[in-house]
């Protein structure tokens, strides 16, 4: 099982490498354009394209972002960096700039590749619309749409299987049916707690998302909010009143999964029209049993998503 920040430390290690694939060509890569950047993530979401042996090109996401400072290595950095730049004065007031030596100036770069038109459209700057989606919609207009769509979850079973990632694994309950596996999120170096990110991906295939949960599912997801709440304590020191643990609706991978992440964490996705706070979940089934299959759910969805266009033409949705 993976080792990860011990507690309020960093960890030292490096990644193992994700199996015997040969590493990503970024020196090759041919940028063709920027699809989204943010100034207050100080991150870039860029489209590349790897140009292959015969010429062929094909697409790959690149996210680009400058990683958090870590405490212990902030004297390291006043003390090695390697130039330092007046940019102005005035009274007690200066700014500089300052270039750390390449072992501190780490990037977090995570590759999509190939990359899918979805992937694409993912991580492109667009403007989003509110959807209200009644069991109705969902039963006709959502449900149909996912099962015509499916975007890959292999990436998940490759984690349920160990065919990947299994050395980062934090805690694993096997039950076929009510068990589980809690690994980092790709989003998190764990190289700091301040942005933890865990997720816990359930054993059982047949749970697509919020709308499928019954009161059945009620042991699977005390299990999770249990054992993945103490799992987190143990391996990072965080205790469960400082983690937000939460489902997306509508996710982006319809294998039932929760994430877990710092409470003090502004991580994507944690809008109201996004995350659903586990226990209020457990609560919603614990009044009704079929809570999910009854009650409307907004979300939000970027302008050119093909399930918005389903739901403009069945007149679900105004967007002019
Ligand atoms: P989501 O709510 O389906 O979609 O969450 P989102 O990506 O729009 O939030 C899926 C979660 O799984 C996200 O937090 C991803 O960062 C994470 N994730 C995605 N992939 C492909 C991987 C992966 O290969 N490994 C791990 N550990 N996490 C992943």
């Amino acid at each position: 099982m993976a080792d990860g920040p011990a507690p309020k430390r960093r960890r030292e290690e490096a990644e193992a490498a994700p199996g015997p694939a040969a590493p990503f060509p970024l020196g090759s890569v041919r940028l063709r354009r920027l699809l989204r950047d943010s100034a207050r993530e100080k991150a870039a979401f860029v489209h590349g394209q790897v140009v292959g042996p015969a010429g062929e090109e094909t697409d790959a996401v690149l996210i680009l972002e400058k990683t958090p400072f870590q405490e212990e290595k902030i004297e390291e950095l006043l003390r090695t960096h390697t130039r330092l730049e007046l940019q102005m004065r005035n009274d007690i007031y200066s700014t500089y700039r300052l270039y750390p030596p390449p072992a501190l100036s780490e990037i977090k770069a995570t590759v999509v590749y190939p990359a899918t038109e979805k992937h694409l459209q993912k991580y492109l700057r667009q403007e989003v619309h509110l959807i209200r989606e009644t069991w109705e919609d969902y039963k006709n207009i959502t449900l149909p749409f996912i099962q015509s769509q499916s975007f890959s979850i292999q990436w998940v079973y490759n984690i349920l299987e160990k065919k990947a990632e299994a050395d980062r694994i934090v805690h694993e309950n096997p039950d076929p049916c009510n068990g589980f596996v809690l690994v980092p999120d790709l989003k998190w170096n764990q190289n700091q707690l301040e942005d933890l990110y865990l997720i816990a991906l359930i054993h059982r295939r047949d749970v697509k998302s919020l709308r499928d949960l019954t009161a059945e599912h009620l042991p699977l997801l005390r299990n999770i909010l249990q054992e993945g709440k103490e799992a987190i304590t143990k391996r990072f020191g965080v205790p469960g009143s400082q983690l937000r643990i939460y489902l997306h609706y509508q996710p982006s991978y319809y294998h039932l999964h929760v994430h877990f992440t710092a409470l003090g964490y502004d991580a994507p996705g944690i809008s109201a029209e996004r995350a659903h706070l586990l226990e209020d979940v457990i609560d919603n089934l614990l009044l009704d049993a079929q809570y999910y299959q009854k009650r409307a759910l907004t979300f939000a969805l970027r302008a050119d998503e093909p399930l918005l266009k389903k739901f403009q033409e069945a007149g679900r949705v105004n967007v002019s």
